[in-house]
């Protein structure tokens, strides 16, 4: 199987997190060009246009970053990183989609709206093109803070995200944070509970995935 990857991108980066948490190791191919622009190579052979996509031996796609995490999750079901238990499961699948609901989209209505890399890219994928709104950066910014406050909160309950366990729900947060830092947004001083959550975070190996 191989993995279509672009090293700098943020969800990528939340598939290899989880696949460095598993002891995986997958054969990548990085299909980024010059100027944050997908070979034309790579759309020709997977039209939505996005990374990652998971390509098996046989030649079947998979594509999004859930679908391709659940994919490896039910091969390699140790150690587990989508819940233990029917609650705890359903407590990760809530959390890493509103991390990526609430950060990583937030994120990327700045960074995609701003950008004049991205200009007529304002949308990832087959949807191209799509101008740039300019106000979607402020809206963006808007939902970021909240977003900081609403995680900082429950981070004060529990020292993972969605429970006490490392989960793909935390890789999610991490690259959504991560990525902030692509529009000069940094945790807020008086988040501590996400400071503290992230100083462990960024000692674990799958930070550098
Ligand atoms: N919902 C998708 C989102 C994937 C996505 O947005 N990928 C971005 C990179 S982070 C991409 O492929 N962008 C292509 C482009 O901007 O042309 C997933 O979770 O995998």
């Amino acid at each position: 199987m191989k993995l279509y990857d672009w090293a700098a991108a943020p969800n990528p980066k939340r598939l290899r997190m989880f696949l460095v948490e598993k002891g995986l190791k997958v054969e990548t191919v990085q299909v980024a060009g010059d100027g944050f622009v997908l070979t034309p190579e790579y759309k020709a052979k997977y039209p939505q246009a996005m990374v990652p996509m998971l390509e098996l031996d046989d030649g079947r796609q998979i594509g999004e970053s859930i679908a391709i995490c659940r994919y490896f999750e039910e091969l390699h079901p140790n150690p587990p990183m989508l819940g233990r238990d029917p609650y705890e499961r359903a407590i990760v699948d809530m959390w890493e989609r509103r991390a990526f609901d609430q950060g990583m989209t937030a994120v990327a209505e700045m960074f995609r709206n701003s950008n004049p890399y991205f200009k007529d890219r304002g949308l990832a994928g087959f949807a191209n093109p799509v101008p740039q709104l300019p106000q979607l950066v402020d809206r963006g910014r808007a939902s970021l803070e909240k977003f900081f406050q609403r995680f900082d909160e429950q981070l004060g309950k529990s020292r993972f995200i969605a429970s006490d366990v490392f989960t793909l729900a935390d890789c999610t947060l991490y690259c959504s944070i991560e990525f902030a830092g692509w529009v000069s947004v940094s945790i807020p001083d008086d988040c501590k509970n996400i400071q503290r959550w992230w100083t462990e975070v960024s000692d674990r190996p799958s930070a550098k995935a």
